[in-house]
């Protein structure tokens, strides 16, 4: 069995980023299929609210968003680096562009294109996750616009990739790529007639296919319910570190963009960039959450 487990499921882009990862670093992990849309009952325990995907387990260690999961991997798993060019600015900070600009526009060209063929209950699971309305047939009048969107943020890619190196940051691939790599990977994947705004570039076509080469490293596939049972069996290994003045106390996390589900714990470790909680589940045992700083907010809990 292998140590990593990443709850996930195919279509999600999130997942490929770090399946991605996982493939550059040619890691040997266990998927855990989630549901798409709430609820999730057997994710939520391991988290304690977090619903978003992906997650990842290392026994009773629960890593939540893929900048986190990330920063781990390459914390535990150094080499091959995901930072080949150098150091990690770029790669982390791509983030940043990726998961919200990029992502933004990638969600309304194949929402808005897929318009009345969207389930009715995705569409309710996605009100609720953003607080937002989401109505994929409003959204299809500004497919145009998003395109735009799309094809001129590619063309970042084409320019970069016009230098004639194979990946972002040189000879080889890294978390530049990954990140790069994820939402137009969603496009082709679940709306491949919106691919045209990025597909008629040589470059990026070739690049996309060299990461698809890439893999995902030796995947396997376990049940939920066989995650529960490894977290139960296992303690957590968090290191604690850091300094915040709440260290120690009962404190509520939530991602600072959608799902913003609260998530209480006692923060048992504040570093730089991380932020973990140790929470007592009656049926798991102790779970060590973690959570990267940037895209989540920290505050006491308010027992009123
Ligand atoms: N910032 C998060 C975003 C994750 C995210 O939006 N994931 C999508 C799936 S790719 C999601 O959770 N959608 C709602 C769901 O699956 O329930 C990360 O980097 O992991």
């Amino acid at each position: 069995m292998p140590d990593i487990l990443l709850h996930q499921y195919d279509s999600s882009p999130f997942s490929e980023k770090v399946r991605v990862c996982l493939g550059i670093k040619g890691l040997a992990w266990a998927a855990v299929d989630q549901p798409i849309i709430m609820p999730k009952p057997e994710l939520v325990p391991l988290t304690g609210g977090y619903r978003r995907i992906p997650v990842m387990q290392i026994g009773a260690d629960v890593y939540c968003d893929s900048q986190l999961i990330v920063r781990e991997l390459e914390r535990r798993y150094p080499e091959p680096t995901l930072f080949p060019g150098g150091g990690s600015l770029f790669g982390y900070a791509s983030a940043l562009w990726t998961d919200r600009e990029m992502f933004q526009a990638a969600v309304a060209v194949i929402f808005g294109g897929l318009g009345d063929n969207v389930p009715a209950e995705f569409i309710k699971d996605r009100e609720a996750l953003s607080g937002r309305p989401f109505d994929p047939a409003a959204m299809g009048a500004a497919v145009p616009m998003m395109t735009q969107r799309l094809r001129a943020n590619a063309a970042l890619l084409s320019e970069q990739l016009r230098t004639g190196s194979p990946f972002l940051a040189g000879e080889l691939p890294g978390l530049l790529d990954a990140n790069a790599y994820y939402n137009l990977w969603f496009v082709r994947s679940a709306y491949p007639a919106a691919a045209s705004a990025f597909d008629d570039s040589p470059a990026i076509r070739q690049w996309m296919e060299r990461i698809r080469g890439i893999g995902h490293g030796q995947r396997s596939q376990i049940s939920p319910t066989q995650a529960l049972q490894l977290a139960r069996e296992a303690l957590p290994q968090a290191i604690p570190e850091g300094t915040d003045d709440l260290l120690g106390r009962t404190v509520v996390i939530s991602a600072d963009d959608y799902g913003r589900d609260p998530i209480e714990g006692t923060l048992i470790a504040a570093s730089e960039f991380q932020l973990t909680v140790l929470r007592l589940d009656a049926a798991l045992g102790e779970i060590a959450v973690h959570f990267p700083r940037i895209g989540f907010h920290l505050r006491e809990y308010d027992r009123k």
